[in-house]
């Protein structure tokens, strides 16, 4: 059956009334069609409803942007290798504020709205929570009506899909774009040329030119980002890289030498082919550079172009104009390369002199630096650099050879440290160029993302610089959006914060929250609270029922933990307190096992897909929840399941359910997190250490609401130099919980490798790095207390209170608002 059989096609764009916009829907379903005549399934109905919603946000897009255009405000570009963006349906008609008429709509078809947006497939342009963190950040950046435009690359395959087989994690490659996106828009007229290779001329007046390799196009698609209760719509530009008719060899192809006919093509196809592709060889690394480099290159051209079209006398001469204009933001040091290529396009295209070039340059960029750990601090070999971008290669070279002198001749004090502070590392073996070093060096602002990270920024990692420009240095706490992250997948949860504070304008204005204080011993609110806690949970049953087979019981404490996998995580220590936890369990008495808190212990993540150790993680939490979960002395007391396939809509439905959640890092390791933020917006009591944001959500949401234990970042060091020297001597405990699994109580597979890695001196592993040993005890100590406190269901659900009404801090509306006032100097620029 066609949708116009059940409802007459009419075109009426942006319609508010639910017939006209089941009219309009049928008139995609006929008239922008995708599928044959007569098939309007859910999956046909998705397209439909989508490409009817993107109607109404063309407009508001087209205004914005003329609107922008005619009063020509600083403008912030935030420039991102990653976007999480995940499902856009269910958040556009929210932020729009239609959710209701297109839900009555969807009706006159017999479709649910909710059943119809979960046909929409993620788009997953991220691994984690910094490719999240972009995608809170634009929907702040829409909602506050600043001028501000995101740009990304528009991988073919997003982040993989997770599946878990007999030998644990398998990598599917995740096909969003498999049909086509309803969202984006190829904007045919926006391309640019990328140069790869190639070498450097010199003309006899001594200017320098980049020319020969190979030329790609960058051409944009664009995903509009509407802002929630405004007109304002804003722009994330993505690059697609192509290759031209002239690049094709019709020649070679009648000859039938058919891929070197099409070589440039290929190679344009694999620039944007994955995100992130391994880089273990030498191949991974230089595609991965090609990425970097594509995105701030087609980024800045397009900046430039539209820094002239919005005022026609910009032409030289009119430079210093530009960081008035203009704010670049790099998230992480994978942007990095928009510093030279400003400085060649400054100087090589529009002819400054390199003190005017490195002056604009210097006053439009800012870096946000996301981690301290040595191994994602990126740096690129200065061959593989040279080989690839010799101009920009010059450049660094000067960048670096310019700040020398300046520290040798500004700072005798500082001549020891030079070489560390260096944008080069001549090292004879391994020559690199440090791209954190680079941001540092020609970023106005360099900003972490929480309290704590900050600190160890100015204090250890950036401590050298901060002596020579003390105010360079910054935090921004990060944030999240509260439409998405409560008002649009906890709409029980929203609706009574709504009811009790008697307004929804907490949606945008999040410190509200606090309003919900003076209601936390409220016996009816309890009531509520909880009815709306158990229906998230029973969603969150249904869910793990659909995907894994495993039934859980709604009336257990649901303790979750979900982020990438990585040691630092530590989501084996999780694993290891509840193997404790089991073992204990069977080795009760059944009266006994009757006290005890039953729990549903959820862990859901992807590995790397070369990261052993990670994928070992995952193998074991799989191996411990089959053992458990299928003994049926203890099952009514605990559950283990590993959730697949984790991604931001499989977040939207474990979030709103969760009890407890784990945020459990090495102190010090983890810069920020946001997904804590996430789970104690909705209610849920934090288990976890001082690190990251958790220290400045225990301040908001008060100590006895957060489970705290481990050692403080501080003490880190020192407790890895008692390591080294012999001095920890392991809880008993701790030594049970390995051993119970080295005994193979949980199958055949060897744990051997990833168990020793928790050992000092066994060759193997390193030595429990990240200190699970030494914070297990007050991580069992904790868990116990949590046992405790969740007996107690009215303590509990006053605890849950007090998170979401302490969660106001954690609003990336907030987050966006110092950045906007503190780095970038733009102010709200809203469509009248
Ligand atoms: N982070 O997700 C990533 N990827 C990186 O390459 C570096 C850091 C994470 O960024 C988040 C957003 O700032 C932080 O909350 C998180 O702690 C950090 O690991």
């Amino acid at each position: 059956m066609s949708a116009a059989d059940k409802v007459k096609p009419a075109a009426s764009p942006a319609a508010q009334e639910p017939s006209a916009i089941a009219g309009n829907i049928s008139y995609h379903a006929q008239y922008s069609p995708h599928f044959s005549p007569l098939a309007f399934g859910p999956e046909q109905a998705f397209y439909a409803t989508a490409e009817s919603v993107r109607d109404h946000l063309l407009q508001r897009w087209n205004d914005t942007y003329l609107h922008f255009h005619k009063t020509d405000p600083k403008q912030t570009y935030y420039l991102s290798m990653e976007y999480l963006q995940g499902r856009a349906l269910t958040n556009a008609v929210g932020n729009l504020g239609i959710t209701g008429a297109y839900a009555d709509a969807l009706k006159k078809f017999g479709y649910e709205l909710e059943a119809i947006a979960g046909q929409e497939r993620d788009a997953a342009l991220g691994n984690g929570g910094l490719g999240r963190l972009a995608s809170c950040f634009l929907d702040s950046m829409a909602t506050l009506n600043l001028p501000s435009w995101g740009y990304g690359l528009r991988y073919r395959y997003g982040l993989f899909k997770q599946r878990i087989a007999q030998e644990g994690q398998e990598e599917i490659a995740e096909d969003w774009l498999d049909k086509f996106s309803p969202w984006e828009i190829v904007r045919h007229d926006v391309v640019y040329p990328i140069r790869f290779f190639g070498h450097v001329e010199i003309s006899p007046d001594g200017k320098r030119k980049w020319t020969g390799g190979e030329v790609l196009s960058a051409l944009a698609y664009d995903v509009p980002i509407p802002g929630y209760k405004t007109k304002n719509a804003i722009s994330l530009r993505l690059w697609d890289a192509k290759a031209t008719a002239e690049d094709f060899n019709l020649f070679q192809f009648n000859d039938g030498q058919y891929e070197s006919a099409a070589q440039l093509h290929s190679r344009a196809q694999q620039i944007c082919a994955v995100l992130y592709p391994g880089d273990a060889t030498e191949e991974g690394k230089l595609l991965r550079l090609k990425q970097q480099y594509f995105l701030c290159s087609a980024s800045l051209q397009d900046i430039i172009f539209r820094f002239k079209e919005r005022k026609a006398d910009r032409v030289s001469g009119k430079w210093s104009e530009f960081p008035s204009k203009v704010a670049v933001q790099m998230n992480d040091t994978h942007p990095t390369l928009a510093i030279p290529e400003l400085m060649r396009l400054l100087m090589d295209v529009e002819g400054l002199g390199w003190d005017e070039a490195w002056d604009v340059t210097n006053k439009t960029v800012a870096y946000t630096n996301h981690t301290v750990l040595p191994e994602a601090l990126e740096k690129w070999s200065q061959a593989v650099m040279r080989k690839l971008l010799p101009r920009h290669m010059e450049i660094i070279e000067e960048i670096d050879k310019r700040f020398r002198e300046m520290v040798i001749s500004t700072r005798k004090d500082m001549e020891g440290k030079i070489e560390s502070m260096r944008v080069l590392d001549n090292n004879p073996e391994k020559p690199v160029v440090r791209m954190a070093n680079l941001c540092v060096v020609a970023g106005h602002t360099v900003n972490g993302v929480a309290e704590l990270h900050s600190n160890i920024l100015k204090e250890e990692l950036f401590a050298d610089y901060l002596s020579i420009w003390p105010k360079k240095f910054q935090n921004k706490t990060n944030g999240i959006t509260p439409r998405r992250w409560l008002r649009f997948c906890n709409p029980e949860l929203s609706e009574i914060v709504t009811k009790w504070l008697k307004t929804d304008q907490w949606t945008s204005n999040l410190d509200l929250l606090t309003g919900l204080r003076k209601f936390a011993d409220d016996e009816k609110l309890h009531a509520e609270w909880a009815a709306a806690k158990l229906a998230s949970k029973k969603r969150l049953a249904k869910h793990v029922l659909d995907v894994t087979g495993v039934t859980i019981d709604p009336n257990s404490l649901f303790d979750i933990q979900i982020k990438r996998i990585h040691e630092y995580k530590r989501q084996l220590m999780n694993i290891l307190g509840a193997v404790y936890r089991y073992k204990k369990l069977k080795e009760m008495s059944a009266a006994d096992r009757q006290k005890v808190t039953p729990r549903t212990v959820m862990v859901g993540g992807k590995a790397f897909a070369t990261y052993t150790n990670a994928k070992r993680i995952v193998k074991l939490v799989n191996d411990v929840g089959a053992v458990v979960n299928n003994d049926a002395d203890v099952n009514k007391y605990l559950k283990v399941v590993f959730i697949p396939n984790y991604n931001v809509s499989v977040a939207e439905v474990l979030i709103p359910g969760s009890e407890l959640s784990q945020h459990i890092s090495t102190a010090g390791m983890e810069a920020s997190g946001t997904s804590n933020m996430k789970f104690s917006l909705n209610g849920c009591v934090i288990i976890g250490t001082l690190d990251g944001a958790n220290v400045e959500i225990r301040e908001e949401v008060g100590q006895d609401n957060f489970f705290l234990f481990g050692a403080k970042a501080d003490q880190v060091a020192g407790l890895r130099k008692d390591r080294e020297n012999g001095l920890f001597k392991p809880d008993p405990r701790f030594e049970e919980a390995k051993q119970f699994i080295r005994s193979g109580a949980f199958g055949t597979y060897d744990y051997t490798p990833l168990l020793d890695s928790l050992e000092g001196n066994t060759g193997f592993g390193r030595g429990d790095y990240f200190l699970v040993g030494y914070d297990f005890p007050s991580y069992i100590d904790a868990q116990a207390r949590v046992d405790e406190a969740y007996k107690d269901k009215k303590k509990w659900i006053k605890m849950s209170i007090l998170n979401t009404a302490g969660s106001g801090k954690f609003s990336s509306d907030r987050t966006i608002d110092q950045y906007a006032k503190e780095i970038w100097g733009i102010s709200a620029c809203p469509v009248p």
